[in-house]
């Protein structure tokens, strides 16, 4: 009797035992099932815009993204362009450094003046220069999958002078595969200089019917430009660009597939120097990791052992400088863009790749993609804002993705915690809708 008894007992534990099993394994399925519902947009007031409801493809409010038909890869190098390109000569060619004449003294020096780079010069080397090929050598055998998504280049601009945006615009078709880069959007962040009015319109239609200038009505700043372009974007891929900046050989296609491949992974390119006084294109380093100090000055650390083995593969980084990458458009709106709130320039960076590493993504440098851009000497521009607006920009930033972190901000910068970051319930909204993805 007593056998079983214990016995009895015996089974209906192991039977309880059972039973909670189930139920765990059908809580994680549910779980897992509600985590693919992720897609879904928030609804905060600024996407109230009819530019981005043209966005929602379905009816379940969700932004599509681009996936691959197709795995196979292919060698995406225009060989004929390489070879026409190789045999160039002249000024700036082979992104060899130039010089202007005595007698251009005058004119250099205003032109100087008023961008803080050599402008003069800039007008005496061809639109389409060819540029020297500073790849890492595995580079030139690398496939990539012949499935690529559409991009629309986005480049905010403010009285740049007038051959180094066409050089922007110009090199980026000229380089890419035509049938990708489905737009280039010039942002007008209210400029004063004349010719990028009408004369810029005619131009751009005329030459570069794929160039649209966006104008934005009141100075605001890097951000909200930004934003204004990505607003008006068709593709799949948004590529922001710098608007005195050159892509190289074969730049594109690193930088998509990746994205293509998981459509939550952000890639930037390795950014290249163009000398302000000679033009000279030369590479600032084999790459490194962005970071930051606790004053949030942007740093660069040498990469990683395990990723400097694995070279030219595209190796992870925490942050990325700012104003060259490629973002899928689904994942940049399901992030909320940037935050609206942020003025005029400073902290963007921050907030998007903080964005990006807690709310299920990841970000790439792809040593494969080089953009070469003009490192002014100094900035030509005031600022338009309005008091310490990157103090205010890093306490938003701060009180929304950096928790305790934010501390050591404040330590070093007492003052930020006496400036008023404004609202920030749209943000924090947005981060606890999206942080359990993780
Ligand atoms: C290669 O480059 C040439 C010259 O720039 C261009 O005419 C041609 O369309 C390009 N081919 C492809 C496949 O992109
Ligand atoms: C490059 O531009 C020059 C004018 O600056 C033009 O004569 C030449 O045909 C262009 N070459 C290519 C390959 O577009
Ligand atoms: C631009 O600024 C002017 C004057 O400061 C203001 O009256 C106008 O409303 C602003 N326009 C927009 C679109 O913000
Ligand atoms: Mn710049």
């Amino acid at each position: 009797m007593v056998v079983i008894r214990r016995c009895f007992l015996r089974i209906m534990r192991l039977r309880n035992l059972l039973t909670v099993t189930v139920m765990i394994i059908m809580l994680y399925m549910l779980k897992r099932l509600s985590n693919t519902q992720v897609t879904v947009l928030p609804e905060a007031s600024h996407f109230q815009d009819t530019q981005i409801d043209m966005k929602f493809h379905n009816h379940e409010n969700k932004l599509t993204h681009f996936v691959p038909i197709s795995l196979k890869k292919k060698d995406w190098h225009n060989y004929s362009q390489i070879e026409h390109e190789r045999k160039r000569v002249g000024p700036g060619e082979q992104g060899k450094p130039a010089s202007l004449p005595k007698t251009d003294g005058a004119l250099e020096e205003k032109l100087y003046s008023v961008n803080g780079f050599n402008g003069a010069l800039s007008d005496k080397i061809p639109l389409n220069r060819s540029l020297p090929d500073i790849r890492h050598p595995g580079c030139r055998k690398k496939k990539y999958i012949e499935s690529l998504p559409t991009v629309s280049v986005v480049v905010p601009f403010h009285n740049e002078h007038w051959t180094t945006l066409l050089r922007t615009a110009f090199s980026v078709l000229y380089r890419s595969p035509e049938h990708l880069i489905k737009e280039i959007f010039l942002v007008d962040d209210a400029s004063t200089k004349e010719f990028l009015k009408k004369d810029l319109d005619d131009y751009l239609s005329k030459h570069m019917p794929k160039v649209k200038v966006v104008r934005v009505a009141n100075r605001s700043g890097l951000i909200t430009a930004r934003l204004a372009g990505a607003k008006l974007a068709t593709s799949d891929v948004l590529v922001f660009l710098d608007s005195h900046t050159e892509a190289n050989v074969n730049w594109l296609p690193p930088l998509l597939e990746p994205i293509a491949l998981d459509y939550r992974t952000v890639v930037c390119p390795f950014i290249d120097v163009i000398a302000y006084d000679t033009f000279e294109y030369r590479a600032q380093d084999e790459g490194a990791r962005g970071a930051f100090d606790w004053e949030l000055f942007y740093k660069r650390l040498p990469v990683l052992p395990k990723d400097e083995a694995n070279m030219p593969e595209p190796f992870e980084s925490p942050v990325m400088a700012g104003g060259l990458f490629a973002i899928s458009t689904a994942f940049f709106w399901e992030l909320g863009g940037y935050d609206p709130g942020l003025d005029i320039w400073g902290g963007e960076q921050y907030e998007l790749s903080f964005k990006i590493w807690q709310c299920g993504g990841r970000m790439l440098d792809a040593p494969c993609s080089r953009v070469g851009h003009i490192y002014r000497k100094f900035a030509p521009f005031p600022n338009p804002g309005h008091g310490d607006f990157v103090g205010k920009n890093y306490r938003r930033v701060a009180e929304v993705w950096m928790d305790e972190y934010a501390e050591y901000l404040y330590k070093r910068r007492p003052a930020y915690r006496n400036i008023d970051p404004g609202d920030l319930t749209v943000q924090r909204d947005l981060r606890a809708r999206l942080h359990w993805k993780i």
